[in-house]
């Protein structure tokens, strides 16, 4: 297993009282806000515990959506995008993140045509894989390209064959490996693997989206089964619950937008 450097800093944004109206697949679920905060808490303490400085979006949380602040930029080494999410109700949700990303790095607006989630967004080593999905169009992916080639990184875009974003099909689980779900497409499977990524099965469709913070990785406490199979290997888990989250389909990775440590990498 070859580590990778925990994050710097996490960006998080509270869950709003709204959360209940966020867009999601299983309307069915009834979602309770106040239990999501709970959760979110544990995840903020869970990152704070490995030592990751934590920095709050300060500004009013009437975002429905906001919590799921990854998708809303993209931080490439010392640039950043600050993205166009797909979904036309979380447009407004990244100018509130702006102050708090331009502290660290320098922030490039995206623009015209171009939709990208920042979930659609999985680094490996200097390469960032980009999922084609409902979200996130072939103009999103040059746009972020044309910012991460001034800090040396690539971009290489996979269609998404199933899951809302990429990252809710596959996800780092140190630095060459690969915490897959049961549907994740083969074009995602051969782009990983011809990159030189080992591709772990997760047994559960939310374990595929861990968060790895250097050498601990956050489980979601929804996918027992991965996490029994990341400790046999040799992993040190910590299990989060965000079930409520899970039912406003979001995951560990979508709770952050992670800062590496300067010249660093991170998930
Ligand atoms: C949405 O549909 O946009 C939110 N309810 C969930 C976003 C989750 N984001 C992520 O996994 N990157």
């Amino acid at each position: 297993m070859k580590t990778l450097a925990k994050p710097a800093i996490a960006l998080v944004r509270r869950v709003s009282p709204l959360l209940a109206q966020c867009l999601r697949e299983h309307v069915a679920l009834p979602i309770d806000a106040g239990l999501a905060r709970a959760q979110h808490a544990a995840y903020v303490r869970a990152l704070e515990g490995e030592g990751i400085t934590v920095e709050w979006v300060n500004e009013v949380d009437a975002h429905p959506d906001g919590c799921f602040v990854e998708d809303t930029a993209v931080v490439t080494g010392e640039h950043a995008v600050l993205t166009i999410p797909g979904a036309p109700s979380r447009q407004g949700e990244g100018i509130d993140v702006l102050p708090g990303l331009a502290r660290h790095c320098e922030v490039v607006r995206m623009a015209g045509d171009a939709r990208l989630d920042g979930g659609d967004v999985l680094r490996v080593n200097d390469t960032l894989f980009v999922g084609l999905s409902r979200r996130t169009n072939a103009e999103g992916a040059a746009f972020l390209h044309g910012v991460a080639a001034l800090d040396g990184v690539s971009v290489r875009t996979v269609p998404l064959a199933a899951g809302l974003h990429l990252k809710s099909v596959c996800s780092l689980v140190d630095e060459t490996t690969i915490a897959c779900a049961p549907t994740m497409g083969h074009e995602v499977r051969d782009a990983l693997r011809s990159s030189g990524c080992v591709l772990l099965p997760a047994p559960e469709e939310v374990g595929a989206n861990v968060l790895c913070l250097g050498s601990c990785v956050l489980v979601s406490a929804s996918a027992p089964l991965t996490a029994d199979i990341l400790r046999a290997q040799g992993h040190r888990v910590v299990a989060v619950d965000v079930s409520e989250l899970h039912k406003a389909d979001g995951a560990l990775t979508c709770l952050s937008i992670r800062i590496p440590q300067k010249g660093r990498w991170s998930a």
